[in-house]
């Protein structure tokens, strides 16, 4: 490559890896980066409102697609801004690549005006967090981000460059692609003896059960899922917010887990005498990782892409490092070459789907519901009725949300998103932003309540401005619901800072120029979602709720 400045250098290292979108707000310090942009068609800067806007998004992007994603800040408090979504990206193993343009060397390690340690603010929050330090130093180091963010257990990485290694400056590099300094689409067999003992023992099962984590969706394993699930009659459950790892609409599908999931899942757990824990670390909302939901005579075979995480949570029959994807496949080999049909276990596969009929009629009972405002529950069958196939879904931290949990089935891979374990309000809005620009075929709507959405309910002008088409809903019970209902059970009623007085959501979103929708009668919610999917702009529809606060769901111990 001939000579050419620095900041367009770096454009094009990303170019290379396909990035279509740079989200992020400008400063000083990334203005020789953000105006190689300018009038470009291939690769666009989205300017949010906020980081933390640009970071959520991003990371719906990387969830919804697969594929990294690149968010662009200024020094200090600029890139400080993005904490937040870095530990989201952490913690739902998105690979974020944040570019943060930091304040001139001679301004670093002297209390320089915005001047901070930013690779140590983020080094718990990312896989990496680095400087550059010389600009010769800058097109390898874009790389590395790169294939430190991919590689096995995917997650976010900082890349702090000082501008004056890009302002005025120039660079020639030899523009690789991604193939020549990284693996792509990198898939890790298990080793072939802990598969044949992991055969053994699920032949030897009577009452088997697939546990389906994210390691499935991001491996796009959920086929090889399904395949040795009927070969084996298993029952198939997903880890706690996976829920598109495997079709909900399966005969093998019970339910999932979790205090906001389903006891039905729960019960099937304990029964099963192995599971197989496909591409899941086990997580704790999964099984709170102690014997109330998984059975302590139960075998365990763990698989997954990471090492440290097979045994950590549960003591293991068989722990096999691997792909999820390449290891099922194995698995399978095995299995049909022992016998083409596998094992039935028909008793057992009679038995979970009496369970799984349980939780069908249970949901069912709650179509009787009636009240005004109306139960949150009542939105779930009407919303439901009007999500298209492949339709993403984006749950926001809150009770009311989070009774989709439950309720919303998945039938597709990358089309449900939540907080990941990381645990934020807030993140619904941005995020759901992120997964309609990764996947504009597809419908994005996103669930919050009222103290969730006006986190970065600032975003949307953004989405008016970058005429990002995605659905949010929020459940209005006009307080902090999730936090109110533990002062109800444990703090005598003493109610402090939970209940909220807000403004009228729809009105809100007209003002900003998208569409507002107000909803008080169930039996509109499927027909306004409808309207509101085919208006193709931001849309956003408000339904005041009761507060419900729901027990968790049970467990056998
Ligand atoms: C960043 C952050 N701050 C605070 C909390 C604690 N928190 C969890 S849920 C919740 C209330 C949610 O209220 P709302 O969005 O209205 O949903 P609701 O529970 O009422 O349905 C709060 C404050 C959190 N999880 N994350
Ligand atoms: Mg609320």
């Amino acid at each position: 490559m001939a000579e050419i400045a620095a900041g367009q250098a770096v454009i094009e290292l990303l170019r290379a890896e396909g990035v279509e979108y740079v989200f992020g707000v400008t400063g000083l310090t990334t203005n020789s980066m953000v105006t190689q942009m300018y009038g470009r068609e291939d690769i666009q800067f989205v300017d949010t409102r906020h980081e933390e806007g640009a970071i959520l998004m991003a990371y719906g992007y990387s969830k919804s697609t697969g594929k990294p994603s690149v968010c662009m800040t200024t020094s200090g408090p600029g890139t400080i801004n993005l904490a937040g979504g870095m530990s989201l990206a952490l913690k739902g193993r998105a690979p974020v690549i944040a570019i943060a343009g930091d304040t001139a060397m001679e301004y670093i390690g002297r209390d320089g005006s915005q001047a901070f340690d930013l690779v140590n603010v983020f080094k718990p929050l990312t896989k990496m967090a680095v400087q550059a330090n010389t600009t010769e130093r800058v097109p390898d180091l874009v790389r590395e981000a790169f294939r430190t963010a991919m590689w096995g257990k995917q997650g976010p990485v900082l890349l702090d460059i000082p501008r004056d290694l890009l302002d005025t400056k120039t660079l020639s590099d030899e523009m690789l692609n991604p193939d020549q300094y990284r693996t792509v689409n990198p898939r890790t067999s298990g080793d072939q003896a802990a598969v044949d003992e992991a055969v053994k023992l699920l032949l030897s099962a009577e009452r088997p059960l697939l546990l389906a984590g994210g390691g499935v969706v991001d491996s796009e394993a959920s086929i090889e899922a399904v395949r040795l699930a009927d070969l084996l009659d298993m029952a198939m459950v997903p880890s706690y917010g996976h829920h598109d790892a495997i079709p909900n609409s399966h005969p093998n599908y019970i339910g999932p887990p979790g205090g906001r999931g389903s006891g039905e899942a729960h019960e099937t757990m304990d029964k099963a005498d192995v599971i197989l824990a496909l591409g899941t670390k086990i997580n704790q909302a999964s099984s709170s990782w102690d014997y109330s939901v998984i059975n302590q005579d139960t075998r365990i075979i763990q698989i997954d892409i990471d090492p440290i995480e097979i045994g950590r949570n549960y003591p293991v029959s068989v722990g096999i490092v691997g792909d999820a994807k390449r290891v099922a496949q194995q698995l399978i080999d095995a299995v049909c070459s022992i016998s083409l049909e596998g094992k039935n276990n028909k008793m057992w596969k009679s038995e979970f789907q009496v369970i799984s009929q349980k939780r069908i009629r249970r949901l069912e009972s709650e179509r009787s519901l009636s009240a005004d405002p109306m139960m949150p529950q009542q939105v779930y069958p009407e919303l439901t009725k009007a999500l298209p196939k492949g339709a993403m879904v984006t749950i926001d931290a809150g009770v009311a949300p989070g009774l989709a949990y439950d309720r919303i089935f998945f039938d597709e891979p990358r089309t449900m998103f939540n907080y990941a374990g990381q645990g934020a309000l807030g993140m619904g809005f941005s995020v759901g932003l992120g997964t309609k620009l990764g996947r504009p075929d597809r419908t994005a709507v996103s669930l919050h309540g009222d103290g969730g959405f006006l986190y970065t309910c600032g975003e949307l002008n953004t989405a008016v401005r970058h005429n990002i088409p995605s659905v949010s809903i929020v459940l209005n019970n006009n307080c902090m619901g999730a936090e109110k209902s533990q002062q109800k059970a444990l703090h005598n009623e003493k109610f402090v800072g939970v209940d909220l007085e807000n403004p009228r959501f729809d009105k809100l979103a007209e003002v900003f120029g998208a569409k507002g929708y107000y909803v008080e009668h169930s039996s509109e919610i499927a027909d306004v979602v409808n309207e509101a999917v085919k208006s193709n702009q931001p849309s956003v529809i408000e339904i005041p709720v009761q507060e419900y606060f729901p027990p968790s769901a049970p467990t056998p111990r």
